[in-house]
C-alpha cells in the first residue's frame, strides 16, 4: 500500500512481491534508474552554471570541450545500468544500435532491456526549461544467457514489465510504473532521496489543456486541423488552454495532473510525426493507460503496435481518456 512521504527505496521493497516476476532483479533495475536520476539531476542542474564554473578552472583538466548533457545523460545511465550487471541489453535513443551487455559471460542470466531517451527535449536546456528521462523495461524474448537480439527490443508496447519518466523541472520527480498504477517521487536535493509525494497518479477524464506545435499547423492532417478548431471553438467548456512546452515529459506530467491531450501528428513534412515508439511514445503510452489515460496513433492503440525497427517513429495521440477519443473521432471522419 502506497504511503505518502515513503522514500522510493522503502516503496521498491515494499512492493517487490507485487510484481508480476519476483527475483529481486527489477527491483534492482529501478534502484539504478533512481541511481542514475540523481546524478544526472546534478549536472542537469548545473547547467547554467557551466560557464562560470569552467572560468574558475574547474571543468575538465584535460582541457576536453563540456560535454554535451543529452551525451552525458546517456553516459550515465548505461554506465550505471551496465556496470551493474542487472540488464541483458540497452537502447537508447542517442545510439545507432542496442547495446549487449554481458555478452562474456555465459553465466549471466538476465533477463530484462531497457530503452531509454537520456534526456528528452534537451533543446531546452539552453533557456533553462524543464528537460526529462523517459525509460521503458522489457522481459528479453530471447533465451537467458545468450547475447541479446534485436527481437528482444522490437516488443509491442503492451508487453512492458516497466516505464517511467524523470522530469527534471522545478522539483525533480520520478514517475513509473509496474503495470500497477502510476506513483510519482519528488527529489529533496538536500538529502539526495525521491519521496513518494503522488500516489497514484491518474489522468482526469476529460481535460481543457491542448498541447501541440501549432507552428505545424498547415501541415497536419484535415482531421486535426479539425479538432484543433474544436479545441478553439466556443462551447461547453471550451475553448480549450493551449500549452505546449516543447518538452514531451513536461507537456505529460502536467496533462496528467490537470487534464489535457498531448499531440504530435503526422504532417506533410514528417509522414510519421516526430517522436519515436520505443523510447517515448510506448513508455508513455504505458504510464497514460495506468493512469486511466489513453494513447493512440490517431486510430490505433500505441501499445498494439508491432514496432519494425529500432528507431520507428509514429504520430502521437495522448492524455485524458475522452479528449483522445475526440481526436480519434475527427481523424477518423
Ligand atoms: P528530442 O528527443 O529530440 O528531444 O525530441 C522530442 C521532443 C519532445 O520532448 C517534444 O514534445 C517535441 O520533441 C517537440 O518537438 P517540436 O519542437 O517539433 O514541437
Ligand atoms: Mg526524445
Amino acid at each position: 500500500m502506497a504511503k505518502k512521504n515513503q522514500t522510493l527505496g522503502e516503496f521498491i521493497i515494499e512492493n517487490q512481491a507485487s510484481f508480476k516476476y519476483t527475483s529481486g532483479e527489477l527491483s534492482r533495475l529501478i534502484n539504478s534508474i533512481r541511481l542514475a536520476a540523481k546524478v544526472v539531476n546534478h549536472e542537469v542542474n548545473k547547467a547554467g552554471l557551466v560557464d562560470i564554473i569552467g572560468a574558475a578552472g574547474e571543468t575538465n583538466i584535460q582541457g576536453e570541450d563540456q560535454q554535451k548533457l543529452d551525451v552525458y545523460a546517456n553516459d550515465k545511465f548505461i554506465q550505471t545500468l551496465t556496470n551493474r550487471n542487472i540488464v541483458c541489453g540497452i537502447a537508447s535513443e542517442e545510439e545507432d544500435d542496442f547495446i549487449t551487455v554481458n555478452s562474456q559471460d555465459e553465466n549471466h542470466q538476465n533477463k530484462y532491456v531497457v530503452l531509454i531517451d537520456p534526456l528528452d527535449g534537451s533543446s531546452n536546456i539552453d533557456v533553462n526549461v524543464s528537460v526529462g528521462t523517459i525509460f521503458s523495461i522489457y522481459r528479453r524474448v530471447t533465451p537467458v544467457g545468450t547475447p541479446v537480439q534485436l527481437e528482444d527490443f522490437l516488443q509491442k508496447g503492451s508487453e512492458q514489465v516497466a516505464a517511467g519518466y524523470v522530469v527534471y523541472g522545478t522539483s525533480t520527480m520520478l514517475v513509473y510504473t509496474t503495470g500497477d498504477g502510476v506513483n510519482g517521487f519528488t527529489l529533496n536535493p538536500a538529502i539526495g532521496t525521491f519521496y513518494l509525494s503522488h500516489p497514484n497518479m491518474q489522468f482526469p477524464e476529460d481535460g481543457k489543456i491542448y498541447s501541440v506545435n501549432e507552428g505545424n499547423y498547415i501541415h497536419f492532417p484535415q482531421g486535426v486541423k479539425n479538432y484543433i478548431k474544436y479545441c478553439q471553438e466556443e462551447e461547453g467548456n471550451r475553448p480549450y488552454t493551449s500549452r505546449y512546452i516543447g518538452s514531451l515529459v513536461s507537456d505529460f506530467h502536467r496533462n496528467m495532473i490537470k487534464g489535457g491531450i498531448y499531440m504530435y501528428p503526422k504532417s506533410s513534412k514528417n509522414s510519421n510525426g516526430k517522436l519515436r515508439l520505443l523510447y517515448e511514445c510506448n513508455p508513455m503510452a504505458f504510464l497514460a493507460e495506468q493512469a486511466n489515460g489513453k494513447a493512440s496513433d490517431g486510430f490505433n492503440r500505441i501499445m498494439d503496435v508491432e514496432p519494425t525497427e529500432l528507431h520507428q517513429r509514429i504520430p502521437f495521440f495522448c492524455g485524458s481518456k475522452n479528449m483522445v477519443e475526440k481526436a480519434e473521432e475527427f481523424m477518423r471522419d
